[in-house]
């Protein structure tokens, strides 16, 4: 794959010699950092480009690409072959989905499925492409790291990964994945979402009862961080939160590897950032995510900022679940937000719900937010088991109207509000018939 990515930086270089560029990337931490280290790689060489981030991309996208410009794909479009073809624009393609459709003539490509090495991300591909343009977007392998956790590709690192994150200069460490790591253990418990102790999550004194429990002491008035904890104390402290936890059956589940890096001259722990990036991206500042990954230092106050407030927006959301409309049967729960909860968040909530065990394992959980004059509903499946979730949407959709995406256990579509009623009618209907199935 490293000789085919070379081949291509090298056509690159000739076709865009006085032609200006045109990067289109995702919307997630993988195309987010993927753009910046592209991003970063152009303007050393004088490039001309702009950029564009997208959630998906549809027709839409296409009607605006110009026809003299060469076109650079980052962390999508393997799966939108038919629509490249009809683009008489030269197009490359640095991407890690999976290819559907033939590919067409006027597209180079680098996918690590026509390789068969191993998993990439696209943000590692942007990385690998730099470096083939010059030696000293070296400096952008952090970029490499955070997308490949964004993406949550960590897990089965390969041979070409491993040399990236020796470029990153990365620290791996193993503990409890609860982050961020680099900051004060009573926060991460009190803050976490991803772990729910009763009486301590949420409450400030819960947690220092807690910690005094299990014998982890405060040194000079401060609690260590999370990575600072000696291996008797991150034990005890596993072990604690693996007994009171009510959403951890098995330590197992919040062991594993820690990802530092340097950060604005700082050592951050790499979930944190991304979680940062896709917050900002999420909530349409995906201008300022590029520009805290390439460590710009307004971008940075104005990235903390948006963070906080999302996060805030995700706890206000969680406390107003208990006065929204609901309809909620044996296998099934819809939550009506309407107002009340932003439709950028509803898809998070409807996760968080998923995964909290609130709800027994294959429970369908749908929630609904408005968004002008139309809903936006998200559907997942706890413990992801049982009904395709995504069909049903289907099947409704198909006599209600609107779009449908997602895959199983996790989907969402767009409905008109007129159709409101239609769709509560035919959503209930068919997910009592599919209960009846199961
Ligand atoms: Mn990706």
């Amino acid at each position: 794959m490293l000789a085919s990515i070379s081949k291509v930086a090298k056509q690159f270089l000739e076709k865009t010699e006085n032609k200006k560029i045109q990067v289109i990337s995702h919307n997630d931490t993988d195309g987010i950092t993927s753009a910046s280290i592209i991003t970063r790689a152009l303007q050393r060489m004088n490039k001309e480009f702009s950029l564009r981030i997208v959630k998906q991309l549809d027709s839409e996208v296409f009607k605006e690409i110009p026809e003299d410009k060469v076109v650079l794909f980052l962390d999508l479009a393997s799966n939108s072959f038919q629509y490249i073809k009809d683009l008489k624009n030269p197009v490359f393609i640095l991407d890690h989905h999976e290819i559907i459709s033939k590919i067409p003539e006027n597209v180079i490509i680098i996918n690590p499925h026509l390789f068969h090495e191993e998993e990439i991300s696209g943000a590692g591909l942007a990385y690998l492409f730099a470096k083939e343009l010059s030696d000293e977007n070296i400096d952008l392998a952090y970029l490499a790291a955070i997308g490949m956790v964004g993406d949550m590709l960590e897990k089965n690192l390969g041979k070409i990964y491993t040399n990236i994150l020796k470029d990153s200069k990365v620290i791996i460490k193993k503990g409890l994945t609860l982050y961020p790591a680099t900051r004060p253990i009573d926060k991460v418990l009190e803050y976490s979402s991803d772990i729910y102790i009763p009486n301590v999550s949420g409450s400030a004194s819960g947690v220092n009862a807690f910690l005094r429990d299990i014998g982890i002491q405060r040194v000079n008035n401060k609690y260590k961080n999370l990575i600072e904890l000696n291996p008797e104390e991150l034990s005890k402290l596993i072990t604690a939160i693996s007994l009171q936890s009510t959403n951890i059956k098995d330590s197992s589940e919040i062991i594993g590897n820690i990802y530092l890096v340097n950060f604005f001259n700082k050592v951050e722990d790499i979930r944190q950032i991304s979680a940062m990036i896709n917050a900002c991206s999420r909530l349409g500042e995906s201008r300022t995510a590029i520009a805290f990954c390439l460590q710009n230092k307004k971008a940075k106050a104005k990235a903390e900022n948006i963070y906080a407030q999302y996060r805030q927006s995700i706890v206000n959301a969680l406390g107003s679940l208990p006065n929204l409309r609901k309809i909620e049967q044996k296998n099934y729960i819809i939550i009506h937000a309407e107002n009340k909860i932003k439709d950028t968040i509803i898809g998070t909530i409807a996760s968080i719900l998923s995964n909290s065990r609130t709800y027994e394992e294959g429970k369908a959980i749908i929630a609904m937010a408005y968004n002008e004059n139309k809903i936006k509903v998200s559907a997942r499946v706890v413990g992801k088991n049982g009904k395709n979730i995504r069909e049903i949407l289907n099947s409704v959709i198909e006599e209600v109207g609107g779009e449908v995406g997602g895959h199983k256990f996790a989907a969402g579509c767009l409905v008109e509000k007129e159709n409101e009623q239609k769709f509560l009618d035919m959503l209930q209907k068919k997910l009592e018939i599919e209960m009846v199935k199961i």
